[in-house]
This record gives structure tokens, C-alpha cells and sequence, in this order.
């Protein structure tokens, strides 16, 4: 796992995994693209008549007046054909699970059997989704006016648009925006209701060659301003140095986060009733279900040799020479399990249908996609019965702390210790 870098030279840019994603799906032809480009008045997505110009999920990030920063999704048609067409819709489906919004590009001609299949996944998934009806110009009078009754009778008000001629557009972004003020969570904050006015935080953050040159990562940014934000205090400190900064304080610190790599020096270094725990800990909290991320790191404790572990990592960043998930991770299983297991790497947004196969999951922190990604992928693990956890809850687990990192969550702590004992009475059989 590395997290995206922030510092002075990112300082306009939001990182992905905090933008707003919107997802847009439809037939080939639809104008799923130009309607991207009518909503940013923008050239970004490539539109042409040819159907099946877009292939492949492609991503923009841009700002969309008067949301900010969002990412929009262009999608491959959901009627593509032959077997590269089912695999590209299978791939547009999968983008539906986890996308923010959808916009569903149907023709205001009347609806086909594809987009009202779309239109029922959407219902079935909870998906927040905006029904839009293109080329207007093209439909007469009461083939538009049969198209809104149909949406209307699915539970949607749609909007009617003219892609190409960028007409309808500044409804579309009302009702997005509406759409997003009603159903689309906020994201919580990465230390949740942990930090009140007048409270001391330290955070511990290891330089090591991992460390980006000059900057911090994003979750220690994104601690320190939350911090500032609560109006406590934020002390910043490397691990050599916390013993220093805890005897210096005349009021012990609220609570101490660390990096998880260094997470059992730091345990054993803070006092007991100085609570402790890691920015992986909390980013699983905020951005998944650190409940059950808790609950599928009582597993590694029974793994064996030769066991099928998937290990997920969101995005194809470039790997450090000792990457946590491909090195590190791997060796310090291999250690605790007493032997090789058999390691798949995962990278990017795909996530197998099947699942049965491993014994374990172990997801990357996930900080360049959404909530609804992570917790899509948790509730496909869980409908499956196989125990995901998160690198950081893991990492704390295979340093022995977990218990202690898990304190100020006693929800997860709790779960972890039934989990534990349940796997152990399966162990035993
Ligand atoms: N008349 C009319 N043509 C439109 C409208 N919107 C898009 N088009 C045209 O429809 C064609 C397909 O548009 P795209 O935006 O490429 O459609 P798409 O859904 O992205 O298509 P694929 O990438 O092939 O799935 C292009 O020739 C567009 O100019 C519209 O509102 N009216
Ligand atoms: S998405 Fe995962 S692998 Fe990529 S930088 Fe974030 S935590 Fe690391
Ligand atoms: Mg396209």
C-alpha cells in the first residue's frame, strides 16, 4: 500500500478518492459521452457514431459546477455483442456497484429492454441514479411524452436532454445535485468523533524510503487538518521521538496514530490509558466497515500452508522495492503461517465474482475510490463467507497489537475476539 502523496504542489488538486463519482450507462450510441462532455463544456470523452466507440470504464476527474470535484466514469454500452461485448458489460455492471451516482443514458424515443434492465438494477442495488433521457431532437411529441410516462411509472422523474446541443444540461446538474444533497452519504471523517476541542493528538509518522520526498501522505494530511479543524492540538512526531513528546505534554495525549508499520514500537512506547491506533485503522473506519474489517483478521491466525489469500490493491501504482502488499505482507504471513500460501495480486477496480476460492481477502486501504466501492466489495465477501480484512488491521494483528490498536473502536475489538474464538472452534473439528 502507498498512499497518493499531497503537499504545496498538489495543494489545488483533490485526490480521487474524495471526489464525488459518476457513472454514466447505457446502450452504444446512447451519448453517454457527449453528455460528459455537454456537463463539463468540455472536449474529454471521445464521441462518434460509430457504436461501441467507448470500450473501456474511462475515467475524468474535473470540476462540475457547482458540485467541485467529481470523477465521471465513461462506460462501454451495456448491448455490446460477441464475447469481448458480454466481458465490457460485465465490466460496465461492475462500475454500476460502486459508482455514486449513475446517470442511466436511455432514448427519449422509447425505452429499450437493456436500459430498463438498468433501470431495475439501479432499484434492486439502491443506487442513487438519475434517469436521462438524450436526443430529444430526434424523438416526436408523443414518443417523448410515452418515454417519461414509462420512467415515471418505474419511480423516477427523468430529465430530457439534447446531448449534442448541450440543450437540458443545467437541469441534468440540478437534479445531480439535488440527488446527491438526498441519497449520497457524506464521506466521515477519517477520526470520526474521536477528537474534541482542546484535546492533544499525536501523530506518529515513520520516514523511511518509502516516504515521499518532501511531502506527507494523504491520511497524515488529512489527520492533521481534522485535527486543527476540531481546535485541538496536533503533535507530529517520527517514532523515535514519541516517548519525547509524551513525557513533554503536562496533560497526556487524547489519543496516539501511527503508521501501522511502526504500530508495535509505537504500542509499546505509550503508556497504558493513552489509547492507540493507526491511520489504516481509521481509514478502514471511515471509508468501509471497520467492524468487519476486524472480524476477517481473526482468520490469518488460522491460515495454513498452501491457503489461497487474494490480496487487493485498488490502484496500479508503481510497486516500492518492498512493497507492503506484494513483499512485505506476503513474508510476515508466510512467517506466522509457517510456510508459503498461495498469493493472488489483484490490482485495480475488478473484483472477482467469485470469491469461494480463498480463505482470506486483504484489501489495500482503497484511498483512490469511494466508500460504496469498499463496502460493495465487504458485502460480496460476506454474502460469500469469506473474511476480508484491510493491510492495516492486518499489519497491527501480525505485530501482535491488534487488541491495543483496536481500543478506541470497541464495536471491532469485539468482533475480532468472536471471530477469533469461532474460527478456532472450526480449527478444532
Ligand atoms: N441528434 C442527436 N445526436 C446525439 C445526441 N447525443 C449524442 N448524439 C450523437 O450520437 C452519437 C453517439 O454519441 P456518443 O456520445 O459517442 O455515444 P456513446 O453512448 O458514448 O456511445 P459508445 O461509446 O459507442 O457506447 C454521436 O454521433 C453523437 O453526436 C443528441 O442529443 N441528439
Ligand atoms: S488505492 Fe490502495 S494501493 Fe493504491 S495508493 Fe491507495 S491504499 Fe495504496
Ligand atoms: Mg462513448
Amino acid at each position: 500500500m502507498s498512499a497518493p502523496v499531497t503537499g504545496i504542489a498538489s495543494r489545488t488538486q483533490t485526490p480521487k478518492g474524495l471526489r464525488l463519482h459518476i457513472g454514466l450507462f447505457g446502450r452504444r450510441n446512447a451519448g453517454k459521452s457527449s453528455l460528459i462532455n455537454a456537463l463539463t463544456n468540455q472536449r474529454i470523452a471521445i464521441v462518434s457514431d460509430i457504436p461501441g466507440t467507448t470500450t473501456d470504464p474511462v475515467e475524468k476527474a474535473c470540476e462540475l459546477a457547482p458540485i467541485g470535484p467529481v470523477v465521471f466514469i465513461d462506460t462501454a454500452g451495456v448491448d455490446d455483442v460477441g464475447e469481448l461485448g458480454s466481458l465490457r458489460t460485465e465490466r460496465t455492471l461492475s462500475v454500476l456497484g460502486w459508482v455514486d451516482v449513475a446517470l442511466i443514458v436511455c432514448d427519449a424515443k422509447g425505452l429499450q429492454a437493456d436500459e430498463l434492465e438498468l433501470i431495475d438494477t439501479v432499484s434492486k442495488t439502491a443506487t442513487p441514479a438519475v434517469i436521462v433521457l438524450n436526443k430529444v431532437d430526434l424523438a416526436s411529441a408523443s414518443e417523448h411524452a410515452a418515454a417519461v410516462e414509462k420512467v415515471r411509472t418505474l419511480g423516477f422523474e427523468p430529465v430530457s436532454v439534447c446531448a449534442s446541443r448541450r440543450e437540458g444540461i443545467d437541469e441534468l446538474r440540478k437534479a445531480i445535485v439535488n440527488l446527491v444533497q438526498k441519497s449520497v452519504e457524506p464521506d466521515l471523517p477519517l477520526m470520526g468523533s474521536l477528537v474534541h476541542p482542546g484535546d492533544t493528538v499525536l501523530l506518529v509518522t515513520p520516514i523511511d524510503t518509502g516516504a515521499p520526498k518532501g511531502r506527507l501522505i494523504l491520511p497524515q494530511v488529512q489527520a492533521i487538518r481534522e485535527v486543527l479543524d476540531a481546535d485541538a492540538k496536533c503533535i507530529v512526531v517520527r517514532e523515535n521521538r514519541l516517548a519525547e513528546a509524551i513525557a513533554n505534554e503536562k496533560e497526556p495525549p487524547a489519543f496516539v496514530i501511527t503508521d501501522s508499520q511502526v504500530v508495535e514500537s509505537v504500542a509499546r512506547q505509550t503508556p497504558p490509558g493513552i489509547p492507540v491506533t493507526t491511520f489504516s485503522i481509521q481509514m478502514a473506519a471511515c471509508k468501509s466497515n471497520l467492524t468487519e474489517m476486524a472480524r476477517g483478521a481473526a482468520m490469518i491466525d488460522f491460515l495454513k500452508p498452501g491457503d489461497k489469500v487474494m490480496i487487493c490493491e485498488t490502484c496500479s501504482h508503481h510497486p516500492q522495492p518492498d512493497d507492503i502488499g506484494r513483499k512485505k505482507l506476503p513474508r510476515w504471513l508466510a512467517r506466522k503461517v509457517g510456510g508459503e500460501l498461495d498469493i493472488t495480486v489483484v490490482v485495480g477496480k475488478d473484483f472477482p465474482v467469485d470469491l469461494t476460492p480463498y480463505k482470506l481477502i486483504l484489501q489495500c486501504g482503497g484511498c483512490v475510490v469511494t466508500r460504496r466501492h469498499m463496502l460493495t466489495r465487504l458485502a460480496q465477501a460476506c454474502r460469500q463467507n469469506v473474511p476480508m480484512t484491510n493491510y492495516g488491521v492486518a499489519i497491527s494483528h501480525l505485530q501482535g497489537v491488534l487488541e491495543r490498536a483496536l481500543e478506541l473502536h470497541p464495536e471491532a475489538l469485539a468482533a475480532f475476539r468472536e471471530a477469533h474464538k469461532k474460527y478456532a472452534r472450526k480449527d478444532r473439528r
